[in-house]
């Protein structure tokens, strides 16, 4: 499959799509998701072009998870959760709606369900 550079993620890198960044470094951006299923809800992309995780390299999916924990971190402090959960979707069949990598980052509460 081949990446489209028209997708959102893309765009909101390249600075035509606002977002609400929480954090960058050289290989990764993380905003907050549009549709948050969770307070603080947020997405770790890679800088570089990337489908899913079928089509990542090594290189970008450290880099992917080192921001993750890093944000999980960050997150849970931030919104006084006790837990996260990660999720990842890949292809359309895997329920990917966007088609840059992706990961999500959601703090959890005790027996708080995730927003559909
Ligand atoms: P999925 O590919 O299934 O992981 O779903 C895409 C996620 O991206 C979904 O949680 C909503 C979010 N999203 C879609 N469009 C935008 C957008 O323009 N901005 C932001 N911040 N998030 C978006």
């Amino acid at each position: 499959m081949s990446y489209d550079t028209d997708n959102i993620f893309a765009k909101i890198l390249r600075g035509e799509v606002p977002s609400e960044k929480l954090y960058e470094d050289v290989d990764t951006y993380v905003f907050m998701d549009i549709m948050p299923r969770a307070d603080g809800h947020c997405l770790v992309v890679p800088k570089t072009p990337c489908r899913n995780i079928l089509d990542a390299s090594p290189e970008q999916m450290a880099a992917c998870m080192v921001t993750v924990q890093k944000m999980a971190r960050a997150v849970m402090k931030a919104f006084g959760a006790e837990g996260v959960t990660l999720q990842q979707f890949s292809e359309a069949a895997g329920g990917q709606e966007v088609f840059h990598l992706h990961f999500h980052v959601l703090p959890r509460h005790e027996g708080a369900r995730l927003r559909p």
